[in-house]
């Protein structure tokens, strides 16, 4: 055990800004971005989609044998980016970052998506209910788990600066 860095869950309803967030995380600490989108999509772990909520019908298992086979649950460093979050075994996880977003502010940015009618509905019910957030409470220890808004660029940065504050005193903590 004793990873070298840690492993980050960056998750949230669609559109709340997890693929811009995984990104600039991850270009400025160095870490790999691993987006379980494209991962599902690429390797085809999925038995198709669900064709109102527009998401993968995920083959779980294949999915996290190839998460196991990557350097993710030793050496870490990694970022996961993905709307569930309660999938993925807690051993390997240091940190889960919920994003959230201004109703207003995610319904323009699902729209100009192109999401409407029903999928559009499920994804606005999931933000006010705070679906994601509760699957990470549920699912992880309540200290590891932040709830980060996600409005502006200006929440980017100060969100960066946090996350990168954070590795910092995780390294302290955790390397020998
Ligand atoms: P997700 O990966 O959660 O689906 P995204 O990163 O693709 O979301 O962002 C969706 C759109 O909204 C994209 O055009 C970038 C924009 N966006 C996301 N977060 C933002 C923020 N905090 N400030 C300004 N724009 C943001």
């Amino acid at each position: 055990m004793g990873r070298q860095n840690p492993n980050i869950v960056i998750t949230g309803t669609p559109g709340v800004g997890k693929t811009t967030h995984a990104e600039q995380i991850a270009r400025s600490l160095g870490f790999t971005h691993m987006s379980i989108n494209q991962i599902v999509k690429d390797e085809g772990f999925h038995e198709g989609k669900d064709e109102e909520l527009g998401s993968w019908i995920v083959d779980e298992d294949k999915l996290l044998d190839h998460i196991e086979a990557t350097p993710l649950p030793s050496t870490g460093g990694y970022i996961l980016d993905w709307h569930a979050c309660d999938l993925f075994p807690e051993r390997w996880i240091d940190l889960v970052v919920v994003l959230r977003c201004d109703t207003t502010t995610l319904y323009d940015r699902l729209t100009a998506r192109g999401y409407k009618g029903k999928k559009l509905e499920e994804n606005m019910d999931a933000e006010i209910m705070q679906v994601l957030l509760e699957e990470a409470r549920e699912s992880y220890r309540e200290e590891i788990v932040v709830e980060l808004r996600s409005d502006g660029v200006e929440d980017v940065e100060g969100n960066l600066e946090r996350v990168e504050e954070w590795v910092r005193k995780w390294r302290e903590e955790n390397r020998g």
